[in-house]
C-alpha cells in the first residue's frame, strides 16, 4: 500500500527529498536540438556542461507524479538552453509546471501546429493542456527550477520534436529573450 508523504522541495536547488528517480542531460545528449552546430560542438569540447536535471517522485501504483526540473543557465550561439520537448504519449494528459526560481518560458505546440509561450517565473503555474507539446527554455542567468505534475503513465512522445523541431525558437537579441520562426522547421 502506498503511504502519504510530505516531500521536501527546495525551491533554489530543485532537491526532492526523498525522490525515487532523478537523471541528468548532458548538453553532449541534446545533438541535434540546435540550430548553430559550430557553437554546439565547440561548447560540447568546452567542458560538455549540464544541461538539466529531471528528478522525480513517481510511483507506478499512483496515478499522480510529481517532481521537480532543474535547468542550467546557458546558451549556443543565440539560442538559451532548452528540454527536448515532448508530447504525451496519453494525449488526453496534461502537466502543470510551477516555478519556484530562475526565469524562462515554456513553448507549446498544438497538434495541429498553433503555438504559444507562457512565461516561468516564481509565481507562476503553468498550464499544459492534453495534446500540446511542450519545452522549458532557460532565459535567464541563473538556474530555473520548477516543479511539475502529470499522470504517472503520461509517457513522454519524443519523435516529431526531434524529427521536425519546432515551429519557434527563443533566442537572445539585445541581451533579451525573443521568440522567432524557426527557419529550420520542418513541415
Ligand atoms: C519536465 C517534465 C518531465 C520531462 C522534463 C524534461 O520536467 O515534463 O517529464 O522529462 O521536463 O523534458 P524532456 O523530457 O522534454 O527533455
Ligand atoms: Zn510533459
Amino acid at each position: 500500500m502506498l503511504l502519504p508523504a510530505g516531500v521536501r522541495i527546495d525551491p533554489n536547488t530543485g532537491a526532492v527529498e526523498p525522490a525515487t528517480a532523478s537523471y541528468t542531460k548532458r548538453l553532449s545528449e541534446l545533438r541535434g536540438l540546435f540550430q548553430d552546430r559550430q557553437a554546439f560542438d565547440a561548447t560540447v569540447a568546452d567542458g560538455d556542461p549540464l544541461a538539466y536535471e529531471v528528478i522525480d517522485y513517481r510511483w507506478k501504483d499512483s496515478d499522480l507524479a510529481f517532481g521537480t526540473t532543474i535547468m542550467a543557465p546557458g546558451k549556443v550561439g543565440d539560442e538559451y538552453f532548452m528540454t527536448r520537448g515532448h508530447f504525451h504519449e496519453r494525449r488526453e494528459c496534461g502537466e502543470t509546471y510551477y516555478t519556484q526560481s530562475g526565469e524562462g518560458l515554456l513553448l507549446l505546440q498544438s497538434r495541429d501546429g498553433e503555438t504559444r509561450t507562457v512565461e516561468m517565473k516564481p509565481g507562476i503555474c503553468a498550464f499544459i493542456p492534453p495534446d500540446w507539446a511542450h519545452r522549458s527554455i532557460n532565459t535567464g542567468k541563473d538556474k530555473l527550477v520548477f516543479v511539475w505534475h502529470c499522470a504517472t503513465d503520461a509517457g513522454h512522445e519524443y519523435g516529431e520534436i526531434l524529427e521536425k523541431g519546432m515551429r519557434k525558437l527563443v533566442v537572445e537579441r539585445d541581451g533579451r529573450p525573443e521568440v522567432i520562426d524557426n527557419p529550420n522547421f520542418m513541415r
